[in-house]
């Protein structure tokens, strides 16, 4: 049995951009089966089995490749879906496309149409359509950790829960406001009032998680801030494995923030390197430094850089800045080295040479830890968009509401509409409601099987 929801039929590239060794091309619709059938020439294979065929017609091959057939619903999308796997030539995916534009029924996808048509299918909610953007962009293990478990539907089975207890707390209200003028079944509102609760001191849990999934999604920012001439570009340059910055013996060298973007040991890393702290000879020098304290404040993560060669005198004013989001660095250890338990601002020290590349590695495994202290994916599924925040405490407001309600003895009907909100705003980050108004602004900037 094949599952149609009576929409035209779709196609379109799924794979990367060509040339490529291989190209797929996906179809979704109504007449996905009668365009496997026209290109193939034959009947339909057995599905969800690759099956060789040869492409286009008697008198024009157009490529050999597999053909995979998915009757509908279990489809990407729901629907009858036919999926060709060609060889990545531009001509050759031009070919294919051009005969499928030529079918009866087909037409192009738009940005994004094959993951609505699986949102609108009900294979997926929209925080996994989400996860799934996520995870073609993921370009670090710990984003694609945390992608996979939201492509897979993490998030949104936690929201459902929640809006399945709050639909439940709504049923005993709404059990009440029947049952009103008779004799009211004791019990009803606080039986409401103990579930809600529970859903609201869940959601604050999950809401104060230090930002830890957005972080790692949008990447963690670092700044490497240090007195002048202390080797912080140089340090940079080691980081970044490229000679970004330019290093010299000249005290305040750098005067702008140059910034890299690294994998740090699977982290997203936003690494930048500043003007030295200080030394402001000039305006340009002031707003080098003004402009580094700033990149320090907003920092997720700061490398504080003294030199080794002056130690215990280090400078005072980086020294200042020194907290608990500081990794504390000796530099120049290859011209005189400190003791093991060096510290500085209270921290221990790691010693490295950005010249001789000595102490780097412990360097890189501290930022890895400070890392994952951040953000790391193993823990319990976290949020990842502004959007989810922001409608989750939209959710938690109305419950806060309810909960007060609850408490001054309002009337049923009063309090049954904070649930309703509340339950409401949980629908639409999971795109149970309210679906339409989210779509173009989600997926106005990527597409996925397009
Ligand atoms: N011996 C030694 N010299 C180093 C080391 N790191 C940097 N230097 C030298 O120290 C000088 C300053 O290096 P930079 O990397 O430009 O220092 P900086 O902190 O970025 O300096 P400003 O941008 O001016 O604030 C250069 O001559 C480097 O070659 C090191 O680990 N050992
Ligand atoms: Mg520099």
């Amino acid at each position: 049995m094949t599952t149609n929801t009576g929409a035209d039929t779709i196609f379109a590239l799924a794979s990367g951009a060509l040339p490529a060794g291989l190209a797929v091309i996906r179809v979704s619709g109504p007449a996905a089966g009668r365009a496997l059938e026209s290109l193939t020439g034959g009947p339909l294979p057995r599905p969800r089995r690759a099956t060789l065929a040869v492409l286009g017609s008697l008198e024009c091959t157009l490529d050999r490749g597999l053909v995979i057939w998915f009757p509908g619903p279990r489809s990407f999308t729901g629907e009858d879906v036919a999926e060709f796997h060609i060889h990545g030539g531009r001509a050759v995916a031009a070919a294919v496309l051009a005969a499928l534009a030529g079918i009866d029924g087909l037409r192009p996808a738009t940005a994004g149409e094959f993951t609505r048509r699986a949102l609108a299918g009900g294979k997926m909610d929209l925080t996994a359509a989400e996860g799934l953007a996520d995870l073609v962009a993921a370009e670090t293990e710990a984003q694609r950790i945390q992608a996979l478990r939201q492509a897979g539907g993490a998030l949104g089975r936690i929201y459902d829960r929640w809006r399945d207890d709050l639909t439940w707390a709504l049923a005993q209200l709404e059990a009440a406001i029947d049952f009103s003028g008779e004799d009211l079944p004791p019990g009803l509102t606080e039986a409401a009032a103990v579930k809600v609760r529970s859903a609201a001191d869940e959601m604050d849990a999950h809401l104060t998680d230090a930002r830890r999934g957005e972080r790692l999604r949008d990447g963690l920012g670092a700044a490497i801030i240090g007195a002048p001439n202390v080797g912080k570009s140089s340090l940079f340059n080691m980081l970044a494995r490229r000679d970004a910055a330019i290093v010299s013996d000249a005290a305040g060298t750098t005067r702008d923030v140059i910034e890299a973007h690294l994998d740090l040991g699977g982290y997203p890393v936003l690494l930048a390197d500043t003007a030295g702290l200080g030394r402001a000879e000039g305006d340009v020098e002031a707003e080098g430094v003004r402009r580094a304290l700033i990149r320090a404040a907003g920092a997720d993560l700061k490398i504080a850089v003294f030199d080794a060669a002056t130690w215990p005198e280090t400078d005072a004013g980086t020294a200042r800045t020194v907290d608990e989001n500081t990794l504390v660095v000796l530099n120049k250890c290859d011209l005189a080295s400190p003791p093991g338990d060096a510290t500085v601002g209270g921290r221990r020290a790691i010693a490295v040479s950005a010249r001789t590349g000595e102490g780097i590695d412990n360097l890189l495994k501290a930022i890895t830890e400070k890392a994952a202290s951040i953000c790391n994916p193993a823990e319990s599924p976290a949020l990842t968009r502004a959007r989810h925040r922001a409608t989750l405490e939209e959710s938690r407001a109305a419950l806060g509401r309810f909960l007060k309600d609850v408490d001054e003895k309002k009337g049923v009907e009063i309090i049954a509409e904070e649930l309703r909100l509340a339950s409401r705003a949980l629908g639409r980050i999971t795109g149970r409601v309210d679906v339409e108004d989210l779509l173009d602004v989600i997926f106005g900037d990527f597409c996925i099987g397009k």
